[in-house]
């Protein structure tokens, strides 16, 4: 046995002082020493006493020692779970307690440090800050800079990221070592990746996009990342120059494009801008075009399959399309109540197959049996058509979730929490458009009978438990939901008639 994934992204850098992070300060990070991080990282958790299996939670800020941390996991074994920077204490319980995590790596300043961690009193708690210190990174002083990588099989986790689920409650997605290097490779070539790239990377490295995606191919290729922090306009447009390639969201795009700075000749020696993890509107990608001359390369993925589709690099990148299957991908349109396979054009639930679908949810067999299938195939939850020339259109979701700025957030975890705020009688809670993020939250409250709710003192009471991406943008109050005959709510007809609240915001 071997460790593929370690040995294929991160050994063939073994002993190479090429470039691998360029930092904001100037410093640049070369593989050589990344890989010396990791080792430190991967000995200091073994000495810890963790084993191969074991869960590594991580809710830090962006920077290389994180990336060094997923890679300490890779090669140790140990399972990576990354969490979003933004999640409360209340969220964050259910994942650790869900994941059993053995060890949480957080910020000095984290409220864990006063709480204790949640959901787990046994888990250990170690610190790591933004600039690299904290207890973690003092662990690994004086540790020697070399870690034999531990043998994997293809199918051991490497990662467990949590996705929400419709019920509201988050199912830990299982990826394998081999799901993430069959993706990783499987890009890289279809984008043409080589070692001479410099990726703009502005994501966050807590989801698929940013950590995979994108880190994954770079790793694959040898070449390096311009390492940013965050999505800062001015910043992006400064280092835009030094790059060859760029990876965002849309509202990357659309902010950029909101910019008189941003020029033909300011990206004219770029080579590629990918866009992905939510619908990049038609209109923007004319506009794009337009201004830049370069089209926007449009993929679809999800957490639990990584990267399924693309736009060509080589052929037409088709406007307000994700493109083809990637190599070794299957994707077929079935018909939501007989499973049955459609004909080209005619719309319904997309299934994908292949080395890239998860193993499962962690701990939920039922929901992982309802949704990956004896046959391979993973019902996306995604609705779409293959048109005659064979690109895949995506045209709604069959699942009740709200997309904004790349982040996906679930109606019925904000639901159910409005309807136990006092004087709430029921809520509908829906996404609608926006300028900037694309869709927005906006919650629609109503109230008991002959009560006023507060709605300053409910958003109060959400902003203690919900991560603030997830707050609704406005919470508006009705007298009463639409309902069909069988008095389920009509979020429709509520998304038609509050389509355009936050037009000119
Ligand atoms: C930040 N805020 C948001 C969002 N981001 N609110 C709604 N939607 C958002 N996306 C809130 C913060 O909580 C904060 O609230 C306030 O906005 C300012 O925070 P800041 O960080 O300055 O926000 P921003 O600059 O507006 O951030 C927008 C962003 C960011 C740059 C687009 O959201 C981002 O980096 N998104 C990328 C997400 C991503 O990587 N998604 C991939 C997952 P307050 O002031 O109240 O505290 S999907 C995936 O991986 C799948 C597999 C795929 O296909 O790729
Ligand atoms: P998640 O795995 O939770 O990050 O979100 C995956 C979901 O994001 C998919 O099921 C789609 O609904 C959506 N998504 C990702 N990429 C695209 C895209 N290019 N266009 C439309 N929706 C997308």
């Amino acid at each position: 046995m071997a460790n593929h994934l370690f040995d294929n992204l991160f050994g063939i850098h073994d002993g190479k002082e090429t470039p691998f992070l360029h930092l904001p300060s100037g410093g640049i990070i070369n593989h050589a020493e990344f890989l010396a991080m990791s080792a430190r990282y991967a000995r200091a958790m073994v000495k810890k006493g963790l084993k191969p299996g074991d869960r590594v939670a991580a809710q830090v800020r962006k920077s290389p020692q994180k990336l060094a941390l997923y890679a300490a996991c890779v090669q140790s074994g140990m399972v990576f779970l990354p969490l979003n920077t933004a999640y409360t204490i209340d969220e964050l319980k259910y994942f650790i307690a869900n994941s059993g995590a053995s060890l949480i790596v957080c910020d000095s300043a984290s409220d864990i440090m006063s709480t204790g961690v949640p959901g787990n009193a046994n888990a250990d708690i170690e610190t790591l800050d933004a600039d690299g210190g904290g207890t973690l990174s003092e662990l690994t002083e004086g540790m020697p800079a070399d870690f034999q990588a531990i043998d994997r099989a293809p199918d051991d986790l490497a990662a467990l990221l949590y996705t929400s689920g419709t019920t509201g409650r988050s199912k830990g997605a299982m990826l394998t070592h081999d799901n993430l290097l069959s993706n990783a490779l499987a890009l890289a070539g279809e984008w043409r990746f080589t070692a001479d790239d410099v990726l703009l990377h502005a994501l966050p490295i807590f989801h698929t996009h940013g950590l995979f995606v994108a880190t994954n191919i770079v790793l694959a290729t040898g070449g390096s990342m311009i390492f940013m922090p965050g999505f800062d306009l001015d910043q992006i447009i400064d280092r835009i120059p030094k790059a060859t390639s760029m990876m965002g969201v849309p509202t990357f795009y659309t902010r950029l494009l909101g910019d008189s700075r941003f020029t033909a000749e300011l990206t004219s020696h770029m080579r590629l801008f990918v866009s992905g993890s939510a619908p990049l509107l038609a209109d923007t990608h004319i506009r794009f075009e337009k201004r830049t001359g370069h089209r926007i390369l449009e993929r679809y993925g999800m957490t639990e399959t990584n990267m399924n589709t693309s736009n060509p690099h080589d052929g037409e990148r088709r406007p307000g399309t994700v493109g083809f299957p990637l190599p070794g991908v299957e994707l077929k349109i079935t018909d939501p109540d007989t499973g049955e396979e459609l004909p080209r054009g005619e719309a319904g639930q997309i299934e994908v197959r292949g080395p890239n679908v998860f193993k499962g949810y962690w701990g939920m067999p039922e929901k992982t049996a309802a949704e990956l299938q004896a046959s391979g195939y993973f019902i996306t939850g995604d609705i779409g058509l293959f048109d005659a020339d064979g690109y895949l259109h995506i045209i709604g979701r069959g699942k009740d979730l709200i997309i904004s700025g790349g982040y996906n957030i679930y109606p019925k975890e904000i639901e159910l929490l409005l309807d136990s705020q006092e004087g709430v009688l029921e809520s509908a809670v829906i996404g609608v458009p926006h300028p900037d993020y694309g869709e927005t939250v906006l919650g629609i409250v109503v109230p008991e009978e002959h009560i006023r709710p507060e709605i300053c003192k409910i958003s109060e009471e959400l902003k203690k438990t919900l991560a603030s991406f997830k707050h609704p943008r406005r919470l508006i109050i009705v007298d009463r939901l639409p309902r069909n005959a069988m008095g389920k709510v009509q979020k429709n007809m509520l998304r038609d008639q509050y389509r355009g609240f936050f037009d000119s915001t």
